[in-house]
């Protein structure tokens, strides 16, 4: 397999926590790639010109990144996604949830670098206020048990999430009066996935 990839992108690193979680991150050959060349090096595979996009040893290319992480938990047989019952529909929201805060801080990262007179505050104060609702959800739900510490579709997204806000959200200081939620990313930080992908 082969995955076009930059070591910055969060959704990348959704992936490869999938991938190293499921034992197959030794059988994806990685094709770097940067925002000057994006678009002439996936935009055949990929119409929209984004990254991840994982070709498969078929030669089939698959986008997004939620599509991939199944793909490879499928291929693994990672476990990492229940087949049916509530338990699939937990995993599958809390995906949804964390793919949500990286959608936000991603694009409230990219706006903070327009040029002045382009950028939004009011934009900008709007993702804050979503990053901060979902912060506060994913408290709530760590302080009630309902964060799993098991990897899962779930779980990896929002861990991988967290790590992205720390990263390009330092103004946000996610973890002042979560301490629940923060002592649950600690743990998680740990595990061998969490490691090997670190940006
Ligand atoms: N929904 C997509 C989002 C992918 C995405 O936005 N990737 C960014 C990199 S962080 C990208 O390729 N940006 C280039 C562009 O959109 O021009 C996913 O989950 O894979």
């Amino acid at each position: 397999m082969k995955l076009h990839y930059a070591l910055s992108s969060p959704y990348v690193r959704k992936v490869m926590l999938v991938a190293h979680e499921c034992g197959l991150s030794d059988r994806i050959e990685l094709l770097p790639t940067t925002p000057q060349t994006i678009i002439d090096d996936v935009s055949s595979e990929n119409p929209l010109g984004q990254i991840p996009t994982l070709i498969t040893d078929e030669g089939i290319a698959l986008y997004d990144s939620n599509v991939i992480a199944e793909y490879l938990d499928d291929l693994g047989k990672g476990g990492l996604l229940p087949a049916s019952g509530p338990d699939r529909w937990r995993v599958l929201k809390q995906q949804s949830l964390g793919q949500g805060m990286i959608n936000a801080a991603n694009l409230r990262y990219n706006e903070t670098r327009r040029p002045e007179g382009e950028m939004s505050p009011a934009w900008i104060a709007k993702k804050d206020n979503e990053l901060h609702r979902t912060f506060d959800a994913l408290d709530a739900m760590a302080r009630t048990g309902k964060l799993s510490d098991n990897a899962d579709l779930g779980t990896l997204t929002i861990a991988c999430a967290i790590a992205y806000a720390e990263l390009r959200w330092p103004e946000g200081a996610w973890d002042t009066g979560r301490s629940i939620l923060a002592a649950w990313y600690k743990k998680f930080s740990a595990r061998p996935s969490m490691l090997a992908t670190a940006p």
